[in-house]
């Protein structure tokens, strides 16, 4: 690990404009709170357009709120896609997406000094600088929405017409903070993001770079349970339909389900909507979202199938109705393997120290990498604390990552995978 008196002005500048980015929608204790259209993302993306236009990239934005920085220096190629995400969950980390966005800013803008040099080697594709829309899907479900539009994978208008709890839609989202565009997204030839691991492992090994060569697969289920609103003191306990026994019971069997799986099946439920919510009314409906997530998708689907047995007796005993309404749901894929194999001899060449890793979160790279070869990095998280207000990563560690991400993205500007033959999105 390097000490910060070895940074240089870049490095330090790069800091200043981490620090810089954290204020917007900054909490009390440290963290942020930019939930998905809401105004402190709309301040933070006017910021990031200042910052990209100031050093001569031009900002766009396509219809699914997705903000674009594109340096063309090669008229008409297809471009190296590299960013991250800049919305939070909520009372989250500082570091979570935005330090991808802003990684990737930057690396482009050193990159774009270095080819600007008298000698300089001109590198075959452009540069896109990505802030991808509503990858957390705390307030917009689906996660990773902006991404999986660019990719084909959900509607523009799908999206476009999901509410938040309070009715409002993400075309109206947008629009209040003047960032639905009509740009239709460059053509990617390659792409990149850096991310915090937000898991132990790399710091506990002593790993600066983190290879990702696959994602976890994933299973998120929205389920409502119906009972029947009663009162809680009077009505006797065998005619009760209690909707929220039922989510309760939901909760303690997708931990169960994870006790069976030790260490290979993550499972919760994050979030939980009881109605009518009131101290004297037994709830007549509550919905909620529950994840199950394996790297083994054998695992995943039986305990999917454990999952739905155990709703049919929990149907029984709490004498209620679960019902299951949309699910999201990504496979174990890998990242490509050249990708990952570039992304080893940079971190050799830099001296940094490595080793491969899964992806235990989803990633919008997780919709690129079906698209276009992508190049997943991961650097290191203080306790592996994430969506967390306490979320960290070192100095020294966020400028490692921008050094490794800069030199791959150069490497993939100059065709380090042309002989790959790469699948191009239109
Ligand atoms: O992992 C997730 O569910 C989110 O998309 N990051
Ligand atoms: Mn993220
Ligand atoms: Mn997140």
């Amino acid at each position: 690990m390097t000490s910060t008196t070895s940074f240089t002005a870049l490095d330090t500048a790069f800091v200043a404009d981490f620090h810089t980015m954290s204020t917007f929608g900054a909490t009390e204790n440290g963290g942020v709170d930019r939930q998905a259209g809401t105004a402190a993302d709309g301040e933070q993306r006017r910021w990031l357009t200042s910052l990209l236009q100031d050093r001569g990239f031009t900002v766009k934005f396509d219809a699914a709120g997705n903000q674009w920085g594109l340096y063309e220096t090669v008229p008409g190629a297809p471009f190296v896609v590299v960013g991250s995400h800049m919305d939070s969950q909520p009372t989250a980390g500082r570091y979570d997406g935005a330090y991808g966005v802003l990684a990737a800013a930057h690396a482009a803008f050193r990159l774009a000094a270095r080819w600007n040099e008298p000698g300089a080697s001109a590198p075959t594709f452009n540069i896109a600088v990505v802030n991808w829309f509503n990858e957390e899907g705390s307030r917009f479900k689906p996660s990773m929405m902006g991404s999986s539009v660019y990719t084909g994978k959900l509607e523009l208008e799908t999206a476009l017409a999901t509410t938040d709890a309070a009715g409002t839609s993400v075309r109206e989202a947008l629009e209040s903070i003047g960032c639905r565009g009509t740009f239709a997204g460059p053509t990617a030839a390659y792409c990149a993001e850096i991310h915090i691991e937000q898991g132990r492992s790399m710091e506990r090994e002593g790993i600066t770079i983190g290879l990702v060569s696959s994602n976890w697969a994933a299973n998120k289920y929205e389920f409502v349970v119906h009972g029947e609103q009663a009162h809680t003191g009077s009505t006797v306990i065998e005619d009760r339909k209690d909707a929220l026994l039922g989510a309760s019971m939901l909760v303690v069997a997708a931990r169960e389900l994870a006790n069976r799986f030790p260490g290979v099946l993550h499972t919760s439920v994050g979030q939980l909507n009881v109605y009518p919510n009131s101290p004297v009314v037994v709830p007549s409906r509550v919905s909620l979202l529950l994840d199950l997530r394996s790297a083994d998708e054998a695992v995943l689907a039986e305990a999917d199938a454990l999952l739905h047995e155990r709703i049919t007796e929990i149907e029984a005993l709490a004498n209620v109705a679960v019902e299951q309404n949309h699910s999201h749901s990504w496979p174990v894929t890998p990242y490509q393997p050249e990708g990952v194999e570039l992304a080893a001899k940079v971190a050799a060449d830099l001296g940094l120290s490595n080793k491969t890793v899964m992806t235990l979160a989803g990633h919008d790279s997780t919709n690129m990498k079906d698209i276009v070869p992508t190049v997943m990095l991961f650097v290191p998280s203080v306790d592996g604390i994430s969506h967390n207000e306490h979320e960290y990563t070192t100095d020294e560690d966020i400028v490692a990552g921008l050094a490794m991400l800069t030199e791959v993205v150069d490497r993939l500007c100059h065709g380090a995978l042309e002989d790959q033959d790469p699948v191009r999105t239109a």
